[in-house]
């Protein structure tokens, strides 16, 4: 069994803070722990508004907190986020969040992330953490 802590993880290297400070993330499960998805704790920061398209990777995301929407580039909808929404990204949709205030988000990732990765120019991740940070684990 693994167990972990959120306030023990945010003082390591499993926090990341996106280059274009829209957010925050703890990776609190990665690749390397071999469950086959990564699970993080993500702090959407208010005000944020970013588009991303994971076009590797399967995501969940559950609002905990805070209020903002979601946005679906394909077909235009917005879909708001309170805490209890879950979206999930099972198409790899383009979209855009957009924090209102601040946002606590749980997210799962399929494939896992390695915990080293960055959005690239598409708002993607690289499969493997090819795109790296600089960060180490
Ligand atoms: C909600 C969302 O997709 N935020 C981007 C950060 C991501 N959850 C991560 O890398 O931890």
């Amino acid at each position: 069994m693994i167990v972990r802590s959120l306030q023990e993880a945010e003082k390591t290297s499993r926090r990341i803070v996106s280059p274009d400070n829209n957010w925050e993330s703890t990776r609190l499960l990665l690749k390397e722990d071999e469950m086959g998805f990564s699970f993080h704790i993500t702090t959407i920061y208010a005000g944020a508004d970013f588009r991303m398209h994971y076009q590797n990777h399967l995501e969940s995301v559950y609002c905990m907190s805070g209020e903002g929407e979601v946005e679906t580039l394909d077909d235009g909808k917005k879909y708001p986020i309170t805490p209890g929404t879950v979206y999930i990204l099972d198409k790899h949709d383009q979209h855009i969040l957009r924090a209102v205030t601040e946002m606590k988000m749980a997210c799962v990732f399929n494939p896992p992330l390695s915990g080293k990765e960055v959005h690239n120019a598409e708002g993607a991740y690289e499969l493997d953490g090819d795109t790296l940070t600089g960060n180490k684990d």
